[in-house]
């Protein structure tokens, strides 16, 4: 229902001047007010958390004058909006960046003093917004950022989950998982019980005729849940503008609940029609890389795409333009194959609702969509049985069966003398049972296809997709190589870094224009800069031995080369390789006379990272790491020479203080298969160095700042297939080194002799699919590399400072302004 103030009453909306605060007795009075008020609190009982609740409303009052602002700019000057569809944003704490954004972290740190409070303690409050698994839920997050802070119309898609990704708690050195149930109070969110949508499912299909004598299909029958609006502002940095995050949250449809049942006294049964719709945003999946074919999943895929595609289209609607101009006002951006789905929506829409024919809808949709594919994995690439979406979405199984017979007979016209590439190409897989290839209805639907690093796209384009550039150009397929916001990963994580190169680079506007850290490259010779530089490294590690010490009650000495590898465990990322390098060291020392091991470089090796919870050799991973801690940790002749650290519940919040404080981290995946990575971006940018393999964003990390600032190893991934083959089918003999690694594992030395026999035989006896034992030797001496180097001090900070002033490219920013030109064509609007 629309309505707006008639002309005669609008001077009395406009006359009262609502300025949220300018200053510090302003942000003071709102907090207090909000205390006292909102709250219905008072100075008697206000604790941190109350505290934290009031500053959230006072910052949140400023937030929406600028979203609302952005919103009616938006909508008056009917500009083209993108849509980034994306079933996970990982946005982690929203208060500090809100106060950060805002320009005003400063005033609240003084008004929260006044108050009586530690502006640390009040933002460590916040519970992580945690709607997301790892790289592309947080990738989701920094986009949402840099395309506010770049003045986009721009709004995120996705769903409110009730449970987001759970807390990972480690018990006995095993992982145990704990529900994350983050909703009870988030005043980051605004409730749009007035935004709803009814979606449909199950149901049958029947022909009919419309008025003209044009046959139409009608979806009918099934069951309905609605989609109920809630909305996010997301500020940019130093900026008005404040674009929305919509997320969906499902309830059952009000003639759902069924007061028949109700008064008749069957009222268990009447709730659980209740709960079964609100099941469908209930919980994150909480896998990574890895396509388990749930039905529930494919029903919040679908549940959130028709919702938002509804609005997006309702959305259209109003500016009353003809059809063929809805790609001149709408891209969608599909965050992986996750909401393919939506290339089927919007055709069904134009041809079944809107009358629309069926070439001149599809040019419609295919000029609309852009697909980002995040991985080569076969075990994450999507695919759903044929019966499950005839049952679930019978309508939508018909389109998708003409989209495949269209594509397929221009396939044939134009390649008649290949037998084979029609099987190859069919977006229906003939298998048993038959299933949809999403990625290849991802890549037909859409007018771009990118990859998210030059080698990734590299990759796609010549394995996964090949047929595909044969078959659409090569123009269709491009790379964007991923980014990172610098707002959050260096001036909130790091902000005493954040300010030293801000007193180098002429203050703050590095923020905005990450190329400006190239300054810095003129200060690397300078000995105060390079002092105040370290001092801010070891104030980090500091900070960070203090957590390891309240938590795990271990002592690590701060002045030891911290090495970190977190991130979601993953065989393919390759935590077992550390952890074997880990024990292989421990070994060494154990040899050595006291007088050698004085000579070593002492080091913490910290690991960090959720297993999927079914998931198993991910968990034996994580016990063995705090297994190994277990012996080492305790082992009086190693002291500080090796510790072994596993940091329970890797998160957004966490990684904003352990990034800051690595000196070296590891991106050590199989060559060809960590499409991107991004967190290598954050430790290189807050002054770490990185060991890595030849993948992902490494390689480009590598050409911007040196191959003398990167300790890179192991094998490239050309040469990854013939490896794989040799396993299989010649000799390949383990790497001796690693086999005394097993033998010291297998003899006991860290648990059950037996607990670890699966790791140890995926690399000895079925294969080594990842190449653990072909990369071990490279991987040990790049790391005596390391510990050489290390002893340089010097000439490690002046790597660190030209690596960090050669990451500009870096900035989700740029990665925004790429997307923005060569896939949405799409401009900023001025504020
Ligand atoms: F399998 N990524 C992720 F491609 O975090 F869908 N979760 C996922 O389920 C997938 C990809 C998917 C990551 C990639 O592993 C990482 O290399 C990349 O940096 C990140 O997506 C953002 O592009």
């Amino acid at each position: 229902v629309e309505a707006s103030i008639p002309e005669p009453q609008r001077a009395a909306w406009t006359k009262h001047e609502f300025s949220g605060f300018q200053n510090k007795e302003e942000f003071e009075r709102e907090v207090v007010r909000h205390v006292e008020t909102t709250l219905a609190r008072s100075i008697y009982n206000c604790d941190e958390s109350a505290a934290y609740s009031a500053s959230s409303l006072a910052f949140r009052d400023r937030l929406v004058q600028g979203w609302n602002k952005t919103q009616q700019r938006q909508t008056f000057t009917d500009s083209k909006r993108i849509y980034y569809l994306s079933l996970e944003f990982l946005m982690g704490r929203a208060l500090d960046n809100a106060m950060l954004n805002l320009g005003a972290k400063e005033v609240a740190k003084e008004g929260l003093a006044e108050l009586g409070f530690r502006i640390e303690d009040i933002v460590g409050q916040e519970h992580d917004a945690a709607l997301g698994n790892g790289g592309l839920g947080r990738l989701a997050a920094c986009f949402l950022d840099s395309m506010a802070t770049l003045n986009y119309p721009a709004w995120g898609y996705g769903l409110r989950y009730r449970y987001g990704i759970f807390k990972q708690e480690i018990i006995d050195g095993y992982q145990v998982e704990v529900p994350d149930y983050w909703l009870d109070f988030n005043p980051w969110e605004f409730p749009r019980h007035d935004v709803t949508v009814d979606i449909q499912f199950y149901g049958q299909v029947r022909k009919s005729q419309d008025e003209n004598g044009k046959t139409v299909a009608i979806w009918e029958g099934g069951e309905t849940v609605t989609a109920v609006a809630y909305d996010v502002p997301t500020p940019g940095y130093d900026t008005p503008s404040t674009n929305n995050l919509r997320l969906w949250s499902s309830k059952a449809a009000s003639g759902e609940f069924d007061f028949q049942k109700f008064n008749s006294g069957d009222y268990e049964s009447s709730v659980a029609d209740q709960q079964r719709a609100e099941t469908i945003s209930a919980v994150l999946y909480p896998n990574d890389n890895l396509d388990r074919g749930k039905e529930l999943r494919i029903k919040q895929q679908y549940f959130w795409v028709a919702a938002s595609l509804y609005d997006i289209v309702r959305r259209f609607k109003k500016s009353k333009r003809s059809w063929n101009e809805f790609p001149d006002q709408v891209a969608i951006q599909l965050n992986d194959t996750h909401p393919t789905l939506a290339i089927v929506e919007l055709q069904r829409i134009l041809i079944d609702v809107e009358g629309l024919e069926w070439d001149e809808a599809w040019n419609i949709v295919t000029s609309t969509f852009g697909y980002t594919n995040h991985t080569v994995l076969p075990e994450a690439l999507e695919k759903w049985p044929v019966g499950l979406i005839q049952h679930l979405l019978p309508r939508h199984l018909q389109i998708i069966y003409d989209i495949n017979l269209f594509f397929l007979q221009s396939v044939e016209k134009r390649f008649p003398e290949d037998r084979d590439i029609l099987r190859r190409v069919s977006i229906i897989e003939e298998s048993q049972p038959k299933m949809v290839r999403m990625a290849y209805l991802a890549v037909v639907g859409s007018h771009k296809v990118n990859g998210v690093a030059e080698l990734h796209s590299d990759l796609i384009q010549t394995t996964i997709f090949k047929d595909f550039v044969t078959i659409f150009g090569e123009d269709k397929f491009t790379n964007v190589t991923n980014g990172i916001t610098p707002r959050r990963w260096l001036h909130q994580a790091n902000p005493r870094l954040s300010e030293l190169i801000a007193s180098k680079t002429g203050g703050y506007e590095f923020l905005k224009d990450l190329t400006l850290l190239n300054k810095l490259e003129l200060f690397v010779d300078d000995k105060t800069f390079r002092k105040e530089w370290a001092e801010i490294k070891f104030a980090n590690k500091v900070r960070l031995a203090k957590y390891i010490k309240s938590t795990l009650n271990v002592n690590v000495n701060p002045a030891a080369l911290f090495d970190v590898q977190v991130k979601r465990i993953h065989e393919y990322k390759r935590q077992q390789l550390n952890i074997f390098g880990v024990i292989h060291r421990y070994l060494t020392l154990k040899a050595m006379s006291p007088e050698e091991r004085k000579k070593q470089q002492p080091r913490v090796s910290i690991f960090g990272g959720k297993a999927a919870p079914g998931y198993w050799m991910a968990k034996q991973i994580i016990h063995l790491i705090n297994n190994v801690g277990g012996v080492v940790n305790q082992d009086p002749d190693i002291g500080d020479l090796l510790k072994v650290i596993f940091l329970e519940d890797y998160n957004v919040s966490k990684a904003e203080m352990i990034i800051p404080a690595s000196d070296l981290s590891e991106h050590i995946s199989t060559a060809g298969t960590e499409a991107s990575g991004t967190s290598n971006m954050k430790f290189v940018l807050n002054g770490g160095l990185i060991i890595g393999t030849c993948d992902g964003a490494n390689i480009e990390i590598t050409r911007e700042i040196g191959q003398e600032n990167i300790f890179l190893f192991g094998t490239l991934s050309e040469d990854v297939e013939d490896l794989r083959h040799m396993h299989t089918y010649g000799e390949h003999p383990i790497d001796p080194n690693l086999a005394k690694v097993f033998d010291a594992i297998q003899g006991g030395m860290f648990g059950e002799p037996n607990d670890f026999n699966a790791m140890i035989s995926a690399v000895r006896d079925h294969g080594d699919y990842y190449l653990v034992s072909d990369d071990f030797q490279s991987y040990i001496d790049t790391h005596k590399m390391v510990d050489t180097e290390y002893q340089n001090q010097e000439e490690w900070i002046s790597k660190c400072i030209r690596s960090v002033a050669r990451m500009g490219f870096f900035s989700s920013d740029r990665c925004i302004n790429e997307y923005a030109e060569g896939i949405w064509n799409i401009e900023p609007l001025a504020v």
